[in-house]
């Protein structure tokens, strides 16, 4: 199959909610490939109409490299047709087998064009907020290679951003929860997104700059999780907290 061939049933699995089966080793596509593929695929979204709001990392922890036994950190685009409303509803049967995480979201007020230093963040990102972030793997069984899970824009499906705040200076060690009605069913710290989640926003400026793209001022930044993944049940409020931030739930039908 082409890349274009292959974004396509990539893309039409995420519309449909139906998996296929992985890919990168029948196909024998690499990692500068994947990305080829995944932003084929995310041309195809704004054809559609769809927004681009920001970009998402992934892999910038320990627990979610072991959870997946992949090692090394990614990064995908969001759109605004993934948005999930903070204290909203969604149907767990739009989805294949969805994944929540406890994140850190960043609103980039200045365009980042280049490859920037943690120094020089505070120029660029102004606000934060806690964030969850829903994965659905279009691959059967949430399983794939590096390649495979780039070329499926890492997973991403849905996001849900709490109230916007004030960036503050140090956050390299607030604790961060992620509960299902009410209990608690993953706990970590941000320490866990490579030792400091602005360092998410470092990479991300060198990676996508390589890659040709502008992170533009309005956009999200996910900085990945702190935390392993959780599978979403239906009728469950599902929520994250964020020490001296805040918190932002959503409900699953
Ligand atoms: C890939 C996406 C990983 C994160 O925050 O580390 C990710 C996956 O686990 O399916 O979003």
């Amino acid at each position: 199959m082409t890349s274009t061939q292959i974004a396509q049933v990539l893309d039409q699995a995420a519309r449909e909610a139906k998996p296929v089966a992985q890919m990168s080793e029948k196909e024998g596509f690499s990692l500068r490939e994947a990305y080829i593929i995944q932003l084929t695929s995310i041309q195809r979204r704004i054809e559609r109409g769809e927004k681009i709001t920001g970009f998402k990392l992934g892999f910038t922890s320990k627990a979610k490299m072991e959870q997946m036994g992949v090692h090394d950190l990614i990064w995908g685009v969001l759109t605004d047709a993934m948005q999930i409303e903070d204290e909203g509803e969604i149907s767990l049967s739009n989805y294949i087998h969805p994944r929540a995480e406890p994140e850190v979201a960043f609103l980039v007020s200045k365009p980042i064009d280049k490859a920037i230093s943690q120094e020089q963040i505070p120029n660029y990102i102004s606000k934060m907020a806690v964030a969850i972030e829903v994965i659905d793997s279009r691959y059967e069984n949430f399983k794939f290679s590096l390649e495979d899970v780039v070329a499926d824009n890492c997973s991403s499906i849905g996001y849900c951003i709490g109230e916007w705040k004030d960036a503050k200076p140090i956050i390299n060690n607030l604790p961060i929860e992620l509960s299902f009605n009410k209990k608690t069913v993953q706990q970590g710290s941000t320490k866990a997104i490579l030792e400091n989640p602005y360092q998410s926003v470092v990479e991300l400026s060198r990676l996508a700059t390589e890659a040709g793209l502008k992170i533009d001022e309005g956009y999200v930044i996910l900085a990945g999780a702190a935390t392993a993944a959780e599978w979403m049940q239906k009728d469950t409020k599902i929520e994250a907290h964020l020490q001296d931030v805040g918190e932002v739930s959503f409900n699953v039908k």
